[in-house]
């Protein structure tokens, strides 16, 4: 009788025990509350039907009437969605001495507010079609679908949605010109890193207003291909993990985690790189990696002459577009 009485104490002390120690611990777990709100949603056919509109000017390559009468139409574009618009105008020289006609775009909203997010992009076009598998091609401009057009289409369809509904910080969507000038693989001279991104270089040393800061930027780059994959390219990774994280835990909770790999890519030479470096504003590279592709680690199209509108998928675009609604409208 007394060792019953022994060992039911000891299992009600256990049990006691063990059920403090469980309410204990739940008591000192902060719960995950997340506090996103859903924002509104990102129009994928609209986003294509301004993809579709730049390419129908023709070729977007520097001193051409298309680029100016694309240029024209962007600038429109965003004062008809009530955005701030600033142009910069320079003449720059290419790698092969040519005289370029620079033009940034840069349309904001809240221009007076602190807080700012860049979201940015390339909208001149590839004037070779260097990567061609057909040699003929090689010095043929491309319509730069993918490769220009995606990333700003997007942008002029977030430029409808703030105009609709207000973010609470400000964002700076910007243009940047000249950055598929870079020289060509069949140039046999000296190949300079520095000939690409002319546009982005020009607008980290002197950005469009003075004194310009920004929290973070997001690039975007190649962002319309039906089997674009996002991999953590490195730069981004390097100097702004903190944003990736930002973007792919996004992305992840949309459930479009498949385009957005977990796993770091390559480095790459792109906008992002003035701006972290220059300007000292961390900015990541939203851009795909195809590491199977033989043709090239950009994928089967890149700069080559099927860069073109039929190689543009409105459901990337809409799943680039809703990440980046996602980011913009829960940054407080
Ligand atoms: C280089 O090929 C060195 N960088 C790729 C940047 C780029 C070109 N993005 C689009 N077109
Ligand atoms: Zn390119």
């Amino acid at each position: 009788m007394k060792r019953y009485k022994v060992i039911y104490i000891f299992i009600l002390a256990l049990t006691v025990l063990v059920a403090c120690g469980n309410s204990t611990n739940t008591a000192n777990q902060p719960e995950e509350v997340d506090t996103d709100i859903k924002a509104p949603e990102f129009n994928g056919d609209s986003a294509f039907a301004y993809v579709k509109a730049q390419c129908d000017f023709g070729p977007r390559v520097p001193n051409s009437t298309a680029h100016t009468q694309c240029g024209d139409w962007l600038v429109a574009k965003f004062k008809e969605f009530g955005a701030t618009v600033t142009e910069q105008k320079a003449t720059l020289r290419g790698w092969d001495g040519t005289a370029l006609n620079m033009r940034n775009i840069v349309a904001s909203y809240k221009p007076e507010a602190r807080k700012r997010v860049i979201i940015c992009s390339h909208w001149d076009s590839r004037p070779w079609a260097d990567n061609d598998p057909d040699e003929k091609n090689h010095h043929t401009p491309i319509d730069g679908a993918d490769d220009g057009a995606s990333g700003v289409g997007i942008m002029v369809e977030l430029a409808r949605q703030l105009q609709l509904q207000e973010t609470e910080v400000g964002i700076d969507l910007i243009c940047f010109d000249l950055e598929d000038y870079g020289t060509p693989q069949w140039y046999n001279g000296k190949h300079d890193e520095n000939s690409w991104c002319l546009g982005s270089q020009y607008w980290a040393h002197s950005p469009h207003t003075e004194g310009y800061n920004a929290r973070f930027g997001i690039l975007l780059d190649m962002v319309g291909n039906a089997n674009a994959r996002f991999y953590k390219e490195y730069f981004s990774q390097k100097m702004a993990s903190g944003i990736v994280s930002k973007v792919w835990k996004k992305a992840h909770k949309l459930g479009v985690g498949a385009y957005f790999p977990k796993s770091e890519g390559g480095a790459i030479t792109d906008d992002h790189l003035p701006i972290n470096n220059v300007a000292r504003i961390p900015c990541i590279d939203i851009i795909p990696q195809y590491p199977t592709c033989e043709q090239s680690s950009f994928g089967p199209i890149w700069h080559t002459v099927n860069d073109n509108i039929s190689n543009i998928d409105k459901s990337t675009l809409k799943v680039v577009g809703q990440v980046l609604m996602e980011v913009i409208y829960n940054e407080k």
